[in-house]
C-alpha cells in the first residue's frame, strides 16, 4: 500500500528516510525534532550546522546515524497565521521537496510526522489533509510506501458530524443486529412445517414458506460433485479484471486509487485464483465505487462478507450507502473507531 497512516513515534519507524519538522535554524529544538536530534545522537547536529539553515517550504537531506533509517529529511514548516498567508502552498511545498528528495536519493520508503500540526500550530484535520493530498498526487506518478505518521489520535479529529453520524449508523445495524439474535434464537423446526416466522432486518415479521420435500418423479437429478465444481463461478481476480473494464479506467488508475501497491496487483491479475485480504478486497470495491450489493458480490468472491457484527463492516456500508468513495476520508473514520484502514 503506498500511503500508510499510521499512529507511531516516528524515531521507531523501520524504512528508508524519515522527514524532521525542524526550524530555518536546522539546530534541533522540541517535538518531533528534538525526539529524531536525541534518537540519532550528536552527530546529527554537527552535520546539521554545515547545511547553512533552511528556508520554510524548502528540504534538506543528512544521514540519519543511530536511528535505524538510512536518511532523515529536514523540512521546515509554516507557522499558522489564520490560513490567508499562504500557510497551505507553504506546506504542500515541504512534502514535495521532502519526497523529491528522497526520491533522488533511492528511498523505497519514507515517514513524515503531520510537519506544522505541532508548535507552529497548524490545524491538524487541515494539516493531515494537505498531507494527504500531496503525498498522493505523488504516488499517482511515482511508486514509493509514505507513510504519514501521528503520534496521538487527535490528529484525527474527523468532523464531529460525521463522527456522530456514522456513530448512529453504527448503533442502528448493532441494535438491529443484537435484537434479530435475542429474539430470534435458532428455531428448531419440524421439516414439515409449512412456514418460519421470523423476524427482519427492520423488526417487522416476514413469513417465509419452508421448502417442502420434494417427492414427485420430475425432480430434478441430484448433480455431481464434478459438475458442480466444473460450473465455477467467477473468481475474485475475473470480476475485478471485467469491472475495471467495464468502469473504463485503467489498471494503474485502480490500483492507485484503491491504494494498493503495483506489484500486489498484478500478483492478482496473474493469479485466476488469488485471495487478497478483505481490507484489500475492499479497498479495490472502493476504488471501483461498487454498488453495496456488488461489494458483498466481489466479497464473497473473496470468501468475505460485510456483517453487522463488527464496526468496521459497518464504516464500510456507510461510506458506501452515502456514495463516498474517498478511501482516505474512509481511513481516517476507520482510525477515529480504532478500526484497520484499507489496503
Ligand atoms: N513521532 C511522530 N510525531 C510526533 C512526534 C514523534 N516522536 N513528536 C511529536 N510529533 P512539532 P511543528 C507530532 O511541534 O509544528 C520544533 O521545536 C506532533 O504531535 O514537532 O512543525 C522545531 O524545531 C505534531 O502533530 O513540529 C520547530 O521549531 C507533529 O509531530 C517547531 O517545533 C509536528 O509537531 C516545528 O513545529
Amino acid at each position: 500500500m503506498p500511503l500508510k497512516i499510521v499512529r507511531n513515534d516516528i524515531t521507531k519507524m523501520e524504512c528508508d528516510a524519515i522527514v524532521n519538522a525542524a526550524n530555518t535554524s536546522l539546530l534541533g529544538g522540541g517535538g518531533v525534532d528534538g525526539a529524531i536530534h536525541k534518537a540519532a545522537g550528536k552527530a546529527l547536529l554537527v552535520e546539521c550546522k554545515k547545511l547553512g539553515g533552511c528556508e520554510v517550504g524548502r528540504a534538506k537531506i543528512t544521514n540519519a546515524y543511530k536511528l535505524s533509517c538510512k536518511h532523515v529529511i529536514h523540512t521546515v514548516g509554516p507557522k499558522w497565521n489564520g490560513g490567508n498567508c499562504g500557510e497551505r502552498e507553504l506546506l504542500q511545498s515541504c512534502y514535495k521537496e521532502s519526497l523529491n528528495l528522497a526520491l533522488n536519493n533511492d528511498c523505497k520508503s519514507v515517514a513524515f510526522p503531520l510537519i506544522s500540526s505541532g508548535v507552529y500550530g497548524y490545524p491538524k484535520d487541515k494539516a493531515l489533509k494537505v498531507a494527504v493530498d500531496t503525498i498522493t498526487e505523488f504516488l499517482t506518478e511515482y511508486d514509493m510506501l509514505v507513510y504519514i505518521v501521528v503520534f496521538d489520535k487527535s490528529a484525527f479529529q474527523i468532523s464531529e458530524k460525521l463522527f456522530s453520524d456514522i456513530s448512529s449508523f453504527i448503533d442502528d445495524r448493532y441494535v438491529d443486529t443484537h435484537f434479530i439474535y435475542r429474539r430470534n434464537r435458532p428455531i428448531v423446526t419440524d421439516e414439515s412445517d409449512e412456514s418460519i416466522e421470523s423476524q427482519s432486518i427492520d423488526g417487522s415479521k416476514k413469513h417465509k414458506t419452508a421448502t417442502p420435500h420434494c417427492t414427485c418423479a420430475s425432480a430434478p437429478k441430484a448433480i455431481s460433485l464434478e459438475d458442480m465444481v466444473s460450473k465455477i463461478d467467477e473468481s475474485f481476480s475475473q470480476m475485478l479484471l471485467r469491472k475495471i473494464d467495464e468502469k473504463g479506467i485503467t489498471d494503474a488508475q485502480c490500483y492507485k486509487k484503491a491504494n494498493v501497491d503495483r506489484k500486489l496487483f498484478s500478483k492478482i491479475r496473474n493469479d485466476i485464483n488469488y485471495r487478497p485480504s478483505k481490507t484489500t478486497a475492499i479497498a479495490f470495491a472502493i476504488a471501483l465505487e461498487l454498488s453495496l450489493a456488488d461489494t458483498k458480490d466481489m466479497l464473497m468472491k473473496a470468501g468475505f462478507a460485510l456483517s453487522h457484527s463488527n464496526k468496521f463492516d459497518i464504516i464500510i456500508e456507510y461510506f458506501i450507502t452515502h456514495e463516498n468513495y474517498n478511501i482516505f476520508e474512509i481511513n481516517e473514520a476507520l482510525f477515529a473507531f480504532d478500526q484497520s484502514v484499507l489496503g
